[in-house]
């Protein structure tokens, strides 16, 4: 045998060592965010010995709930029913019983083959950063069974477990949308003057020694009757300009202008490449993560002022505007 062959040999073991999966029964998404719907799908990889599988049974671990399978073509499926631990809110409805275990029977998985069974599952907050297990047990002919039903002491490696239950890893709902980005600036800003909302103002941070620096907005209009941004005042800069954008000869050039319009029932978008506020004379560079306050000035509003993120040097939205996930996170896999 070359020494090659051997070092595949190797790899190989390794590679079985490292997924008991291939082995034992084991949901197929082993991850998710709490408050989500779960669709899981139980793997049975082999029967009890040589002998066929002609029943399985799921139970299904406190705070996950509304629980329904998926029927199967040539099984029967029948659920247990039971009182949860506590009460549930599921959309609005108090829900405090429910499916607490799932059979399916009357079919046959013989030895040799691998099968799904699938349900789905509401997998509530209350398991945020927890590791549920739903113990899954397989029965074959003459008594004989398979009972995935182990569970990992704290401390224990459940790779030493001869048949752990199969688990999933449930998440804060905050990392799975991404919404926790290392700087915590809180819930999406918005400011309100009169009519007027000003929703997600943010800046691009400023490369090198820059002196000046952009911020965008948008301004609703709730209001009967049209308003006007007329101008800015920001502490950051000396000087606070409202600008747009022109091409003039096939050149992008900015231009000074008098006012913004904010139409009634509509609004003003000032966004990168079009209307904007322009800071002149930073006194500082705009630093990616920091934030800074921003006067509007409208003429019949009056002044609002705004707390201004500051993003990527080419970011082109707010980033705390409910855009998911698309500003580092946590490095979670979205998986909706
Ligand atoms: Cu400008």
């Amino acid at each position: 045998m070359t020494s090659k062959t051997l070092f595949s040999l190797a790899l190989l073991g390794a590679a079985f060592s490292a997924t008991p999966a291939l082995a034992h029964a084991s949901l197929e998404t082993g991850q998710i965010a709490a408050g989500s719907t779960y669709k899981a799908v139980m793997r049975i990889p082999h029967g009890c010995k040589g002998l066929p599988t002609i029943a399985l049974t799921i139970d299904l671990p406190e705070g996950v709930i509304a629980a329904k399978p998926m029927p199967k073509p040539g099984w029967t499926v029948e659920t247990v029913r039971g009182a949860y631990g506590k009460t549930y809110d599921y959309y609005g409805t108090p829900m405090s019983e429910g499916v607490t275990q799932i059979r399916w029977s009357g079919g046959e998985l013989p030895d040799d083959f691998y099968d799904e069974f699938v349900f789905r599952a509401r997998i509530t907050g209350d398991l945020a950063d927890t590791t549920v297990a739903f113990p899954t047990t397989q029965f074959c002919p003459e008594g004989q069974q398979v009972a995935w039903t182990e569970i990992a002491a704290p401390g224990q490696n459940p790779h030493d477990l001869a048949h752990p239950a199969p688990t999933l890893t449930v998440v804060a709902a905050a990392e799975k949308a991404g919404h926790g980005h290392g700087h915590n600036h809180g819930a999406m800003q918005m400011a309100q003057a009169g009519d007027l909302t000003i929703d997600s103002p943010f800046a691009r941070a400023t490369a090198g020694p820059a002196r000046n620096g952009a911020a965008f907005l948008t301004v609703k209009n709730a209001g009967v009757e049209a308003d006007r941004l007329v101008g800015a005042k920001a502490p950051v800069a000396d000087r606070v300009e409202l600008h747009t954008h022109l091409h003039e000869n096939g050149v992008m050039k900015m231009r000074q202008i008098e006012a913004v319009e904010v139409p009634a029932g509509g609004e003003a978008a000032l966004q990168p490449g079009g209307d904007h506020v322009m800071m002149m004379g930073l006194k500082a560079p705009l630093k990616e993560g920091e934030s800074f306050p921003l006067t509007l000035i409208f003429e019949k509003a009056g002044e609002v002022t705004v707390d201004v993120m500051i993003g990527g040097v080419g970011a082109m939205e707010g980033q705390d505007h409910g855009g998911h996930g698309n500003h580092g996170g946590h490095g979670m896999k979205k998986s909706n």
